[in-house]
């Protein structure tokens, strides 16, 4: 029986905003006290996280002076030098500030595009100063309540006007960032821009420097969108575009949730899991969550450690089923090929598996009866995540 204790080998990422977050909402004041980055940086190095994320002004408040800006920095280089944790990846907050209220790549006003790209350029600079290699662009105010106020075609050729050109600042600078589109269907906004991982992906593809941006996929956001959390990822892994994922937990119909991972849907975490692992993603499993608002501080911490407590058990979880000799047998009949036939799709059009494929012939309405014995598979599912297999 594994402890469950995270090493820096499972590469446990969280947001300064998430363990940070002071239990403020729409409609209740904070419950908990400042934690600084300082502080988060020790506390999760303790629980043996690999590192911290961050947006700029998590970090440097957005009015700093130069001078107030590199003290900061240096402070927080010190500490994470100190308790060995890194930052792999960095963001900006496009959303907080008023100036953003309409948008900021797609705002309809130049000005207002122009100042998020250079608010993104110094996010970036920094981000870079601190070691990450992913950068994550979510946006959470790209979009609409009222729809005569934008014309979507001109919003996403804004959206695209300003990826492009930070793309080249990337270039430019020598930076190596992964861009990775962080898709989310609704709020803030009644309707946000580019709302699923399906999306972002047909928008990456029409960028200049396409080969550089990718997607971070988070479970509330496609799962607030009522779509398969799993499906998504699987999409942006088999493309390549798989550059970063927000790890939580969500009920669908809800609003962003941000739950610990693993806190709702079991059997999805599990399949997530499943998936990443069996993949070899060598990303980091980064948390985008934060604790309830009935915790104190001691339940921060509580959240941090539940977050990567169960990863790392679903993980056994999937080794068990992965080894399951009757799970196995079962998956294993569901592609048999006694005609050849899956080479022939494989190697694509030719006079030969023309010929094959014209010339196929079998009983239908007998194969159609065949059974595909799920009910035992998903009941040998739910067992081995009930504890009694394996
Ligand atoms: C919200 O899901 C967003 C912001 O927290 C941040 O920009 C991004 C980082 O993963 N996720
Ligand atoms: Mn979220
Ligand atoms: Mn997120």
């Amino acid at each position: 029986m594994s402890s469950y204790q995270p090493q820096k080998s499972d590469k446990f990422t969280f947001g300064l905003w998430t363990v940070g977050n002071r239990g403020r909402d729409p409609f209740g004041d904070s419950v908990r006290d400042v934690v600084t980055p300082v502080r988060i940086v020790k506390e999760l190095s303790k629980l043996g996280a690999y590192g911290v994320n961050l947006h700029d002004n998590d970090l440097v408040p957005i009015d700093a002076t130069p001078a107030e800006r590199d003290a900061i920095v240096n402070e927080f280089k010190r500490a994470l030098s100190d308790y060995g944790m890194t930052v792999p990846m960095a963001t900006t907050n496009l959303f907080f500030d008023p100036i953003f209220k309409d948008g900021a790549f797609s705002s309809n006003d130049p000005l207002v595009r122009s100042y998020a790209v250079q608010k993104t350029m110094r996010s970036m600079d920094l981000g870079a100063e601190l070691g990450a290699k992913v950068y994550v662009f979510w946006g959470g105010r790209e979009g609409t309540e009222v729809d005569a106020s934008k014309r979507p075609m001109d919003s996403i050729k804004y959206f695209r006007e300003c990826m492009d050109f930070l793309c080249e600042y990337s270039i430019d600078k020598g930076y190596g960032y992964k861009f990775a589109l962080e898709p989310k269907p609704n709020e803030p906004r009644s309707d946000i821009f580019l709302p699923t991982v399906g999306s972002a992906l047909a928008f990456i593809a029409t960028l200049k420097h396409s080969e550089m941006c990718g997607v971070n996929p988070e479970v509330a956001h496609e799962t607030i969108a009522g779509l398969n959390f799993v499906h998504a990822v699987a999409q942006a892994l088999e493309c390549g575009k798989l550059f970063h994922i927000d790890l939580n937990g969500q009920k669908m119909g809800r609003y962003d949730q941000d739950f610990r991972f693993a806190q709702e849907d079991l059997k999805g975490a599990f399949f997530l899991v499943k998936l990443l692992e069996d993949a070899g993603y060598d990303g980091m499993r980064h948390f985008d969550a934060h604790p309830l608002r009935t915790e104190d501080d001691n339940g921060v911490w509580d959240f941090a450690t539940g977050c990567m407590r169960s990863y790392l058990i679903l993980k056994e979880k999937v080794a068990v089923f992965n080894a399951d000799p009757e799970i196995q047998g079962i998956i294993n009949g569901l592609t048999n090929d006694p005609n050849n036939l899956a080479p022939v799709l494989t190697a694509g059009y030719s006079a030969a598996n023309l010929a094959t494929i014209d010339l196929l012939s079998f009983d239908r309405v007998e194969y159609g009866k065949r059974g595909l014995s799920y009910e035992k598979l998903d009941q040998l599912t739910t067992e081995v995540l009930l504890g009694i297999r394996g």
